[in-house]
């Protein structure tokens, strides 16, 4: 049967006129999806065309790049410059923060063009995150709130796209957390408001478990009392795992890694990074009625940045049990 769905452009377009907001935001928003539309016919086919390897570099965290990383980068460099809209954007891979349109451009990008390194080997689920901030058009001077490191409750948009699953979601500040789906013809449709659900019949819990021991006492002493009480699901890419999440509520954690036996291992201020994973996915729980913190407890959308590729720790998921998590950790 031939379904007549809404279309992702139309949807935004009508929120650009309901909000009255300017068509500059739309030119951006078509960038980002012919780059996740490019990013996801390459991953489809990297097994068959050998695309699923090492680059033979490695990037400013000291890790193996991915060929893949390197398409996926480029396609999304590419079709942001060419919108002409971006004055900056940070990317997961690139040392330096990449300058575009430092004059005529209105927004500020944060991305990550593939995550969840660990999956692309075999193909499985990665994501494509990002967070968009606003230039300031209050007054001609350039002041502090034109510069890039903007804390994630100054984004005005973050989204992922879960790839190659046909997969996108998307906030709005203050307009809600949406949900499309790839068609027969590639086209993003059927907008679907996402509310993390009260049930906590369906509450999953999600992290590294291989990594339980190495946490604070704190956090480890939760786990114990508490884990016998959800499902566990752990996909290692976080798109994949927080999709799951904004579906069945509970939450997603990627706490401090402490006491690891190699001492060289540990990561007291997380792994993920706050520009571009953890303020993507903390901005869309908290337009689906979730929240989000770090290990001490803090919003991860207050945290202002002091690098563009700083870590965070980060709990993110349905608001209870962030209110739990969060007197466990203040503690
Ligand atoms: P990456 O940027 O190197 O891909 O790392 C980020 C990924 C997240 O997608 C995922 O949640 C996490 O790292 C998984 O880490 P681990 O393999 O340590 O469980
Ligand atoms: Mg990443």
């Amino acid at each position: 049967m031939v379904q007549f769905e809404q279309t992702f452009e139309n949807f935004i377009m009508r929120h650009q006129e309901n909000y009255n907001r300017s068509y500059h935001f739309l030119i951006l928003m078509d960038a980002i999806i012919t780059a996740a539309t490019r990013i996801e016919l390459y991953y489809r086919t990297g097994a068959l065309k050998d695309n699923l390897g090492a680059s033979g570099s490695t990037n400013v965290h000291g890790e193996k790049v991915l060929q893949m990383d390197e398409i996926a980068h480029n396609i999304v460099v590419h079709y942001l410059n060419s919108s002409e809209r971006i004055i900056q954007a940070v990317s997961e891979e690139s040392e330096e923060i990449i300058t575009m349109n430092m004059d005529g451009g209105r927004y500020f990008i944060y991305f990550d063009p593939l995550d969840g390194s660990s999956n692309v080997a075999h193909g499985l689920p990665v994501g494509f995150m990002f967070g968009i901030a606003k230039r300031n058009f209050e007054g001609n001077i350039q002041g502090p709130e034109d510069f890039h490191l903007r804390a994630g409750n100054e984004f005005i948009a973050s989204g992922m796209f879960v790839i190659p699953t046909g997969m996108f979601t998307l906030a709005l500040r203050d307009a809600g957390c949406w949900r499309f789906h790839a068609d027969e013809t590639n086209t993003y449709v059927k907008p679907t408001r996402i509310i993390l659900p009260k049930d906590t019949e369906k509450w999953e819990l999600s992290f590294n478990s291989a990594n339980t021991y190495t946490f604070g006492e704190n956090v480890q002493e939760w786990i114990r009392e508490n884990e016998k009480k959800f499902t566990f699901r752990y996909l290692g890419a976080l798109a994949g795992d927080f999709h799951r999440l904004l579906s069945n509520g509970g939450m997603f954690m990627y706490p401090a890694i402490l006491n690891h036996p190699d001492s060289k291992k540990n990561r007291p201020q997380g792994k993920l990074r706050l520009m571009y994973e953890a303020n993507v996915v903390a901005m869309m729980c908290n337009e689906a009625g979730g929240a989000a913190v770090n290990e001490a407890g803090d919003s991860i959308l207050d945290i202002k940045p002091e690098t563009h590729h700083q870590r965070t720790t980060l709990y993110v998921g349905s608001k209870p049990m962030i209110e739990e998590i969060t007197k466990i950790l203040k503690k």
